[in-house]
């Protein structure tokens, strides 16, 4: 990566993303009430001061009515967001059918939907149809509100179609794509029926980011192989045209976790997480119940240690905060059946009368509670079966200056590459490992513990997710005056 050259004051950066940082809740014909997340995404923009940031995309609800579209983007505004109208058909078409039925399992190595062959490829081409004409509202937003000099950061699966759509309508627009999950072996990308459109409109782009090395270089050999284009180390050459491809590692907002454990609601949350598990080691995972963390092969590894340890069975917890997610696709509504039985099974099995091994959550905590249980962990278990980074296991590094617990984290997930070094590395798929790193890990002397969070802590505190974003930016402004300055010449 390069150093970030000084960037031009108050430049625009549009934002586009599937969704805004926002949830929109309708009070009333004309008003609406929202409620602004505060993300890594959200607060590394935030951070990128030179930039006036301004975000684009779909606040999540159907506003059918024209009073309601009107209200409502007028009520974003205050908040520098753009709204995207998207109707109920699009949104199951394209966002609940292409992207999370779709893109989403391919993209992390689960393959393609196989269930019932002839349905799905029919239903394929309508959701690609709808993908591409979702793809195209997002660029009419863009295209409406851009302005020369502008630069627009395109966010994610979602929107693979967007760059080629926003260079039809300005070629001398400066875009960027960022993928924030895996991008997969260029032989799992050749299954997909669309691959090759998508790749040449992302290939549109003049910068396209991925969290790591690996999949920049997937990226790469799916553009050789299936279009035959020439990859070169900078990127991709198309007749003379080169789009740069590389890795930008996200990070998070170290800071703002660090500085939330002196609030003393959080310090009040500690205490009384101490004094309900006093005696027993704190295990814990968060994750979206999404079946690419490895929920139920996580739970089966505790099973597996606590029938290997009879020692450790009243002496350990496992606290699994799994927030529901895309809720109206069935596989997802099975992930959490299943995931309820195993966990019923295993505290069945080893509870006792006053004490059960696994407390399972199906809901989402507040900043600070999250912040609270990171902080009291001993062990946290990031056992993702695929995960384009993974920033829980950020997050809990960030939170443990003070204790230095152990990350047990798979290895495939992008953050094996930066938090390796300091983390117990399992594949989640080995059952057997798992449990034997759970032992490992409980067991560790404090010594190891500390030069082994000493690493990891120094490399969430240094690359941020404001560094993360200055960089992409700072990166995209330079190609596109390189490419500018080639056509002068
Ligand atoms: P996600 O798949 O959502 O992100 P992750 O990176 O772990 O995964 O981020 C999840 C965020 O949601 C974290 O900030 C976490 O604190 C929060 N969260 C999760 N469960 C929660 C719960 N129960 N309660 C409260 N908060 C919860 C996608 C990719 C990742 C990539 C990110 C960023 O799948 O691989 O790291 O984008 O690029």
């Amino acid at each position: 990566k390069q150093e970030g050259r000084p960037l031009r004051q108050r430049q625009r950066l549009l934002v586009v993303a599937n969704r805004l940082p926002v949830s929109a809740v309708r009070r009333g014909e004309d008003s609406w009430s929202l409620d602004v997340s505060a993300g890594g995404l959200v607060s590394a923009l935030l951070g990128v001061k030179e930039f006036e940031a301004k975000w684009i995309g779909w606040a999540g609800v159907n506003v059918p009515d024209e009073i309601g579209q009107k209200a409502l983007t007028k009520a974003l505004a205050e908040k520098r967001c753009i709204p995207v109208f998207l109707d109920e058909e699009i949104v199951h078409q394209y966002y609940n059918g292409y992207c999370n039925n779709i893109l989403w399992p391919l993209f992390h190595y689960l393959g393609l939907p196989q269930e019932d062959r002839l349905a799905t490829t029919r239903s394929f081409q309508s959701q690609f149809a709808a993908y591409k004409k979702a793809n195209q509202m997002f660029a009419d937003v863009v295209n409406e509100h851009y302005k020369e000099g502008d630069v627009v950061w395109c966010h994610d699966y979602h929107l693979m179609f967007l760059p080629k759509c926003l260079k039809d309508y300005n070629s001398k627009m400066k875009v960027g794509w960022f993928l924030h999950t895996p991008f997969p072996s260029s032989e799992i990308h050749r299954t997909l029926p669309s691959r090759s459109e998508l790749l040449r409109s992302v290939l549109a782009a003049d910068l396209v980011g991925f969290h790591t090395y690996d999949y920049a270089r997937h990226f790469v050999s799916a553009c050789t192989r299936i279009l035959g284009l020439e990859g070169t180390p900078e990127g991709v050459e198309d007749q003379g045209r080169l789009t740069r491809v590389a890795a930008f590692p996200i990070g998070i907002d170290s800071e703002r976790f660090i500085r939330a454990l002196e609030v003393p609601q959080v310090q009040e949350h500690i205490r009384e997480l101490k004094e309900r598990f006093a005696g027993r080691k704190v295990m814990l995972g968060v994750d979206r119940l999404d079946m690419i963390k490895g929920i139920p092969q996580k739970i089966l590894a505790f099973e597996k240690f606590l029938e290997e340890n009879p020692s450790w069975r009243d002496k350990v917890v496992l606290l699994q905060i799994a927030v529901p997610t895309r809720t109206d696709v069935p596989e997802y509504q099975k992930l959490t059946s299943q995931v309820h039985e195993i966990v019923g099974r295993i505290n069945g099995r080893f509870g006792t009368l006053t004490a059960v091994p696994i407390h399972h959550l199906d809901r989402s905590l507040d900043f600070h509670a999250l912040c609270a249980l990171y902080a009291v962990t001993d062990v946290a278990l990031v056992t993702s079966l695929r995960d384009g980074m993974n920033l829980v296991s950020y997050e809990f590094v960030a939170c443990q200056d003070a204790k230095k617990g152990v990350l047990i984290l798979s290895e495939f997930a992008g953050a094996a590459q930066s938090l390796g070094a300091g983390a117990i590395l399992v594949n989640p798929w080995n059952i057997t490992e798992v449990a034997n790193s759970i032992a490992q890990a409980l067991n560790m002397a404090s010594e190891e513990r500390e030069k082994r969070h000493k690493h990891n802590f120094i490399h969430v505190t240094t690359h941020t997710a404001q560094e993360w974003a200055e960089t992409f930016v700072s990166e995209l402004n330079d190609t596109v005056v390189e490419a500018q300055i080639r056509t002068r010449e």
